[in-house]
């Protein structure tokens, strides 16, 4: 049983995934419509990340039902994530680590730059690894119960699934910098006020926020999803003359789309919504 409480209406229908999906026995995977939630289950060791875990993230995003239009990344227990798996480094060689290294990036490739956006509900810790992959996913809607380290410092190594890449990109070397030197922890409203979270909730309602957006979200154009979350990230990334050009093939690549089409229809013929105020 999960430690989150959600509100019984929204997690009604989910019903657990089959066939390869339904093997990984690191993650709890269910599916509710377009929505799938991959639940970290390993709260004895925190969901501390194995190898076993991370070619189970892996194989689950490789696989995702051909139906599903977004999904939900939760931690079983009381904590989101605690990282590496320590017991299963401390032995390693020079070439273990970069093949490691390697295991997760691929991972967590698969997880950013797969086939429909992700969302991370973060409570409790959210370190190290675990900070990682909450970086790795397109949106993050924290729980004030959460809060964010980067241990490696302090356990004399170095990030290695791709936080120095994707964490900079949200809070900046500089604060990186200072969690790793330092063991500085933001706690949940820190974390929300630098852009670690998108979203901070009340405790035990980061589910239900997460599967609210995540409903939004299904319900756009899919070769928008797919634009925002490949074509963005990799064009903020290029020079500027590269990146305007890629967003005018991106664009129009959209646009002709019929579902585009459909919807700008939609709003010249009165028939979708206004862009309104936030209530
Ligand atoms: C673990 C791990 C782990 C817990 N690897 N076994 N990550 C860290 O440096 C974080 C280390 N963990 C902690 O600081 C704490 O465990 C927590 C703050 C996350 C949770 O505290 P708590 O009191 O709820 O649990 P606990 O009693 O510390 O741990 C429960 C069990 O989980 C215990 O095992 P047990 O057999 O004694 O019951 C812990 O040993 C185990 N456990 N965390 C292995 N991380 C790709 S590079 C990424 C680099 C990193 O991620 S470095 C940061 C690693």
């Amino acid at each position: 049983m999960s430690s989150i409480q959600v509100d019984a209406s929204i997690t009604a229908e989910f019903r657990p995934s089959e066939g390869i999906l339904a093997q990984q026995s690191l993650l709890y995977i269910e599916q509710s419509g377009p929505i799938v939630h991959l639940r970290l289950n390993r709260p004895g060791k925190r969901n501390a990340m194995s190898d076993s875990m991370i070619r189970q993230l892996h194989t689950a995003f490789i696989n995702l039902p051909p139906d599903a239009r977004v999904v939900v990344i939760s931690g079983e227990g009381s904590h989101f994530c605690a990282g590496l798996d320590l017991s299963e480094v401390s032995e390693q060689s020079v070439t273990d680590g970069i093949h490691h290294s390697r295991l997760w990036h691929a991972a967590f490739d698969a997880i950013q730059f797969g086939p429909v956006p992700v969302i991370s509900v973060l409570h409790g810790a959210v370190v190290g690894g675990g900070l990682e992959l909450a970086a790795t996913t397109h949106l993050r809607v924290a729980e004030p119960s959460a809060y964010y380290g980067l241990p490696e410092g302090q356990r004399g190594i170095f990030v290695s699934g791709s936080g120095s890449v994707r964490i900079p990109r949200l809070i900046g070397v500089s604060r990186m910098s200072d969690m790793m030197l330092t063991g500085r922890v933001f706690d949940a409203t820190e974390g929300q006020s630098i852009g670690l979270s998108n979203y901070l909730v009340r405790e035990g309602e980061g589910l239900f926020r997460a599967f609210e957006l995540a409903a939004k979200i299904a319900s756009n154009a899919p070769l928008s999803n797919y634009a925002i979350t490949q074509a963005l990230p990799r064009i903020a990334d290029m020079a500027p003359a590269e990146g305007l050009f890629v967003e005018s093939l991106m664009s129009a690549i959209a646009q002709g789309d019929g579902a585009a089409k459909q919807r700008v229809r939609d709003f010249l013929e009165k028939r979708a919504n206004k862009v309104e105020k936030a209530s």
